[in-house]
This record gives C-alpha cells, sequence and structure tokens, in this order.
C-alpha cells in the first residue's frame, strides 16, 4: 500500500510547527515525520515518502535526557540530498503535545511515549482488563501533555452486553468526563463508529494492557496485517507481541500509533493534568476555606463537604488524593536527580578544565 502524502499538512504540519522550524533548523534542512525509532536509526515520513535517518552525533551529545531524543510522532529538521540513502537528523522540534510516563520500575524519569498527538485513545478489554484507577493514571497523563484522551473497550464479543453497558455507565458515574466507544474485533461491531471518529492529518495513539487487541484493531483498520498479533494457539501467556511504536498512516489520511502493552503508567509532575481530569474536584477546590487546602482534613473543605453529600464519587476523591500525592513524590526525586545531574556535569566540566589549565 502506498498513501500518497502531497503536502507536509496531511502528516499534521501546520503554522506552529512552521515557526518552531524557523527557529531551531537551519536554512537548508528539510523537516519530517517519525514513523518509528530502532535504536539510533528512525524511520522517517514528508512528503518524499518514507525514509531512514540517523541522529547526528553533535546532536545526541548535546541532549540532556532521553525525553530530548526524537520519538514517535516527533517532526525533526534534517539534511538530506537526494543521492543520499540516509537522512541526517540534527534536532527535534518542539512538541505541541505528548504523552510521557515514570519509566517504569526504580528509576524516576521520564519517559516519552509519542508526540504531536491529538487524541490518546486509552484501550482496555471488556474481558478481565477493565479498571477504573489504571484508566485514570492514563487520562492524568494524556491531559498533562495537553492531549485529548479518549477511552475504547475491546472485546465486546466476550461479555454479555449488558455487562459493557454496566462498564460504561461504571465510568461515568465514576466522574471520568471522557467520550467512551465499544468494540469487537472479531464481530467488527463498534468498528464503524471508531473509523468515522479518526479524522484525516489528526494523530491517535493508542496504549493499554498488553493483549487488550491494539495491533488487532489497527490491522482492522488498515485492512490487512500491518502489525503482529498475538496468535490465538501461542504459547506465549503475558507475553509483549508489540515491542516498538509506530505510526501509520490509515487510507483516509488519519494516524495511528500502536504501542508495545504497558505494566505500569506512573504519574510524574502531572499536577496540571490532575487538575484537569479531576475536574469536578478542582471546580470545588475554589470554594475550601484555606487557599492551600489539601482537602483531607480542613474545616471548611468544599471538597470533604462534597464528597459528604456523595457530590463526588468516593473512590474518584481516593484516587485523586492518591495520584497527587504519588506525582508530588516523584516529582520531589525527579528534581533532585535532575539536580545531581547537573551539578556531576559540571563538576565533570571544571574538572575537565582544571586538566587543560594544568
Ligand atoms: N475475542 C476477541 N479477541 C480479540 C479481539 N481483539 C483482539 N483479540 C485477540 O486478543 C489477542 C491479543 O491481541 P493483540 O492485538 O496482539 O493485543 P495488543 O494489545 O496489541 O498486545 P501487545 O502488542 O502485547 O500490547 C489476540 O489473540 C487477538 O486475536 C476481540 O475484539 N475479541
Ligand atoms: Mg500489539
Ligand atoms: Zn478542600
Amino acid at each position: 500500500m502506498h498513501i500518497n502524502i502531497s503536502k507536509l499538512e496531511a502528516l499534521g504540519w501546520d503554522d506552529w510547527f512552521e515557526e518552531q522550524a524557523r527557529a531551531s533548523c537551519g536554512p537548508a534542512d528539510g523537516v519530517g515525520r517519525v514513523a518509528a525509532v530502532d535504536r539510533d536509526q528512525l524511520l522517517l515520513l514528508n512528503e518524499d515518502g518514507t525514509f531512514r535517518a540517523k541522529l547526528s552525533g553533535k546532536y545526541m551529545y548535546q541532549s540532556g535526557s532521553s525525553t530530548e531524543l526524537p520519538c514517535v510522532g516527533d517532526w525533526v529538521c534534517l539534511e538530506r540530498s537526494p543521492a543520499d540513502a540516509f537522512g541526517m537528523v540534527h534536532g527535534v522540534l518542539a512538541r505541541k503535545t505528548s504523552l510521557r510516563r515514570k519509566a517504569a520500575g526504580e528509576s524516576v524519569e521520564l519517559q516519552m511515549i509519542a508526540a504531536n498527538i491529538d487524541v490518546v485513545i486509552v484501550v482496555q478489554s471488556c474481558h478481565y482488563d477493565f479498571n477504573l484507577k489504571r484508566l485514570e493514571r492514563y487520562l492524568v497523563m494524556a491531559r498533562d501533555g495537553r492531549a485529548t484522551p479518549c477511552v475504547l473497550l475491546t472485546k465486546t464479543d466476550l461479555v454479555e452486553p449488558a455487562f459493557v453497558s454496566a462498564l460504561v455507565a461504571q465510568i461515568g458515574s465514576a466522574g471520568i468526563d471522557v467520550p467512551v466507544m465499544t468494540l469487537s474485533s472479531v464481530t467488527q461491531d463498534g468498528m464503524a463508529d471508531l473509523r468515522r471518529a479518526l479524522k484525516p492529518g489528526k494523530t491517535y495513539c493508542f496504549v493499554g494492557s498488553s493483549g487488550v487487541g491494539k495491533s488487532t484493531l489497527i490491522n482492522g483498520l488498515v485492512g490487512h496485517e500491518v502489525l503482529e498479533t498475538k496468535t490465538v494457539s501461542g504459547t506465549g501467556e503475558g507475553r509483549h507481541t508489540t515491542v516498538r511504536r509506530e505510526l501509520i498512516v490509515l487510507a483516509n489520511g488519519a494516524m495511528v500509533i500502536d504501542n508495545p502493552g504497558m505494566r505500569e503508567f506512573g504519574v510524574l509532575g502531572a499536577s496540571g493534568g490532575i487538575e484537569a481530569s479531576y475536574a469536578d474536584i478542582a471546580a470545588r477546590s475554589g470554594h475550601c476555606q484555606f487557599r492551600d487546602c489539601t482537602h483531607t482534613n480542613e474545616p471548611g473543605c468544599a471538597v470533604l463537604h462534597a464528597l459528604a453529600l456523595g457530590e463526588i464519587d468516593a473512590a474518584h476523591y481516593e484516587n485523586y488524593l492518591k495520584l497527587k500525592r504519588e506525582s508530588e513524590y516523584h516529582q520531589l526525586s525527579y528534581v533532585e536527580k535532575r539536580k545531581k545531574d547537573k551539578d556531576f556535569g559540571r563538576f565533570l566540566k571544571s574538572a575537565k578544565k582544571d586538566l587543560e589549565e594544568d
């Protein structure tokens, strides 16, 4: 399949990026959008089609942290003559939106999932995967990165229709204010609605646990197998089938990003995302007696008052406190670590200078 992209606009390019390019690209540089990252090699898309590129050594050397390196969805400045098979990437343009998480495991680092996405589609399966608390984590980070979140419940063929409706109702009554779609890749129920929701020139990032059917549904959107999915007879239970992030342009011009399943989705420094995700709580907090109210035990707390009246869902409130604590806790060690890294960098520089001066 070859999709003819005559203009960069079809890939999401606009005046805002044009301005970023003027500020950070060389006069002779072209631009491209990152479709995939394989170690130090990038797969790029632009009006010339698909091609490979490498990061210039200078750029790699200058990057302070891994979040500054190109990720799927990024726009990059590049140099490429018609004779070159490879492009050379000099820099990454500022990101309009992004999806990040706290890197899995002990380390307190941010990990880029994707950049310049319009909508984050959080995928959960109706069959043993549905979890409101996990859902809220994704929504917080999506909003923190200024992307619009929505929810997609998959594998509806494996449960009763009434069960699906109950899950959708549960999301609504938990105070989660996002659109919810449902889908079965087996019966194709909901496929037309999903297709309609994906607009040309916009980018959609599918995230969720392993095995919920992300790659299967993207294959369904494309119309044939472009992504590997878990085979029914496979013995690799719990194994992650998708191992890399990949941006795919659909025939209608919408762009979709497939992701490997994620076991953990930690929040870090996401106060903006938390405020946006818990709008019902944020709206009340303006009426608390104390400006720095933590909504836990203060007198005159409007949030606790609404909670007592049952106007705010109790589980929603508990998760709000939990995510806020987690985000602030991680933020503290993150700032601490960045400062240490910086101090160490300064130390190295001064040590080097001492040597040079000797
Ligand atoms: N019954 C049913 N099975 C489905 C549906 N969608 C996907 N599956 C099956 O679920 C399994 C996992 O699907 P994948 O598409 O590989 O899941 P994934 O979310 O991409 O998983 P990772 O790549 O590991 O993150 C496969 O065996 C699919 O055939 C569905 O709507 N109904
Ligand atoms: Mg997959
Ligand atoms: Zn309060």
